[in-house]
């Protein structure tokens, strides 16, 4: 409760108690101050009381001796005095008459009236004895003022004022303690109700500063400097206070919230960048590919790192086919078959993205098995051409922002172009590299081969020269074609018999060169005369027609034992004319310089 309460609120009602406190206290003081003043009138009023009644005894007294002195004497003054005193005398016993009936207890009360009554009772006796004198019976007289009747009622009357005196000194006594008693009590709690007040005032100043302000004040600046040091994992608590400091405290939690969503928002732009870092270098590295399977490892790699979240497939279309074959894979996806048809894809079929996914409102792909996740097959294409397809996966519920797919269809944009730019720089090569007509590397790649065989050496080279015995004579007699197909027809047989052992090329005409790398001269005269009987024993035919038996002569030189590897072509071409020179359809291996 209190903390719901404003500063001003708790301060002001400080003020109100303290001011109640106050009003106690004082009220208590003038209690005490009011029991002070009866005290003293009490005390006052006893004096009087006891003045008089001694007056009373003193004044008995001197009527007494006046009352004595005259008929002693019989002199007149004394009896006038007499008279004086008695005046007085009843006027005092009036005085005391009234005194005594301001707060007299029926017991002083009883003790006034017997007073009264001795007075009254030595009065007469007195009285009567100035009678007597003056009725001349002085004997009488005096034995009345002088007997022991008057003497007894003296004395009881000298012992009543003095026991009323005493009496009243008690009580005065009593009333005297019970004033103080009260002025004291009402004193006491004045006192306490002071100290209370001091308290409450400290009180309230240490709860106002310590609690209320310098606590919370010491937490709130912890708080500012984590924050100033960025550091939004502090706590900011809510104290739900509607004073200044809970205003503050408002403030905070504003200030770290909106740093925290700065932080937000900062992690999602760098995430983003990096995301957006990747996918070029994924770019920039996917272009730079050589072949099939850099491109694989490329985005196998790269993939889950941009997409942590998305397993997948790179498909390739083979080249005039119809199937579809798994490059590459990341993050193991379960759902999709490795190799497939393109009408198993809607994606394929439609050249479009196609997202499905388990119960899901859209068609599944027939290559997608049914899992508990979603699918999204992007077509690759290149120049309207389709070339594979980009195959990812994520678990269900795990929704793919538009973002991403806008970024998936961006990647597959460029993986496309990849694929067919390899498939185009395939073909390229293997055009550079091979001759059409049959398939067999060509004169080029042959001087590429001794390049390489002349800058690493092997062990030993034995080089084949192979020419086409009468060759024209085909192409006369049967036309190009028949001659194209002869030239075929060797070169599959060139291939078949010496493809294993070594490589075969088209050296250029109807002349072919075969390198055997670790051959021995042996190993190549026989390599010769396998092909030579090969290409000699099938009949060969063109279009219905059976063709002129063909024959080839060969040439045969090795190396390092005949020559150098760059002089291997011309040695093997010198063998070669002496195998026509021979009569053809034969093979002259070079003579080795040490037996010539
Ligand atoms: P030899 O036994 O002395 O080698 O006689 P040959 O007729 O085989 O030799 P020649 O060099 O006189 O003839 C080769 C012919 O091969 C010349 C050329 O027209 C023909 N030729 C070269 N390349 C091709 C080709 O690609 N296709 C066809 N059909 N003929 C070709
Ligand atoms: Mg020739
Ligand atoms: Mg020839």
């Amino acid at each position: 409760m209190a903390s719901r309460m404003r500063l001003s609120t708790i301060t002001h009602l400080a003020y109100a108690v303290t001011l109640v406190l106050t009003a106690v206290s004082a009220s208590t003081f003038i209690l005490s101050a009011r029991s002070a003043s009866q005290e003293r009138i009490a005390i006052q009023q006893h004096l009087e009381i006891d003045d008089l009644a001694e007056e009373l005894a003193i004044l008995a007294e001197s009527r007494t001796d006046e009352a004595r002195l005259y008929v002693m004497r019989g002199d007149e003054r004394h009896l006038a005095k007499f008279y004086v005193d008695d005046d007085q005398e009843g006027h005092l016993e009036a005085s005391l008459e009234k005194l005594s009936r301001l707060g007299i207890s029926p017991e002083e009360k009883a003790m006034f009236d017997r007073i009264r009554s001795s007075a009254d009772a030595i009065d007469t006796i007195e009285k009567d004895a100035i009678s007597a004198y003056r009725a001349g019976r002085q004997n009488d007289a005096q034995r009345a003022l002088f007997g022991d009747e008057h003497y007894s009622l003296q004395t009881t009357l000298l012992k009543q004022v003095e026991d009323v005196r005493a009496s009243m000194t008690a009580r005065s006594q009593a009333m005297v303690d019970a004033a103080k008693a009260r002025s004291d009590f009402f004193g006491n709690i004045a006192k306490s109700m002071l100290v209370l007040t001091a308290l409450m005032f400290l009180a309230v100043l240490y709860f106002v500063l310590s609690r209320r302000v310098a606590l919370p004040l010491i937490r709130m600046s912890n708080v500012v400097t984590r924050l100033a040091r960025q550091d939004y994992d502090v706590e900011v608590l809510d104290d739900n206070r509607r004073d200044e400091i809970g205003e503050m405290n408002h403030a905070i939690q504003i200030f770290r919230n909106n740093g925290l969503e700065r932080e937000r928002l900062d992690a999602e732009r760098r995430k983003d960048q990096r995301m957006k870092d990747l996918m070029l270098q994924m770019m920039h590295r996917v272009q730079a590919c050589q072949n099939q399977e850099e491109l694989s490892d490329v985005v196998s790699r790269f993939m889950p790192q941009i997409f942590p979240d998305a397993a997948g497939h790179l498909f390739i279309l083979k080249e005039q086919g119809s199937t579809l074959q798994s490059l590459g894979q990341w993050s193991n996806p379960v759902a999709s078959e490795l190799h497939f048809l393109i009408d198993d894809c809607w994606a394929l079929r439609r050249g479009r993205p196609h997202h499905s996914e388990k119960d899901g409102d859209d068609v599944t792909c027939h290559h997608i098995r049914p899992a508990e996740n979603s699918n999204l097959c992007i077509p690759l294409t290149a120049l309207g051409d389709i070339v594979g397809l980009l195959y990812l996966e994520t678990a269900l519920g795990n929704h793919t922002s538009n973002a991403d797919r806008l970024y998936f269809e961006l990647l597959a944009e460029n993986i496309g172009l990849a694929v067919a730019n390899l498939q185009l720089r395939q073909r390229l090569i293997g055009m550079a590299k091979r001759d059409a007509l049959t398939g067999l590397l060509n004169r080029r790649s042959l001087d590429e081969a001794l390049n390489r065989l002349t800058e690493n050496p092997v062990g030993s080279l034995a080089c084949l020269m192979i020419d086409i015995d009468h060759f024209k004579r085909f192409n006369d007699q049967f036309g190009h074609d028949a001659g194209d197909a002869v030239m075929q027809y060797v070169a599959r047989i060139l291939q078949e018999v010496a493809g294993r052992q070594g490589e075969v090329f088209r050296f250029g005409g109807e002349e072919f060169t075969i390198l055997l790398p670790e051959a021995q001269g042996t190993d190549a005269e026989e390599i010769a005369e396998q092909l030579r009987k090969a290409v000699e024993r099938a009949p060969v035919s063109y279009r219905g027609r059976l063709l002129d038996p063909v024959t080839i002569s060969l040439g045969v030189s090795t190396s390092p034992q005949g020559g150098t590897i760059s002089s291997v072509l011309e040695r093997a071409d010198q063998s070669l004319l002496a195998a026509k020179k021979n009569g053809r359809n034969q093979w002259i291996r070079e003579t080795i310089a040490e037996n010539a």
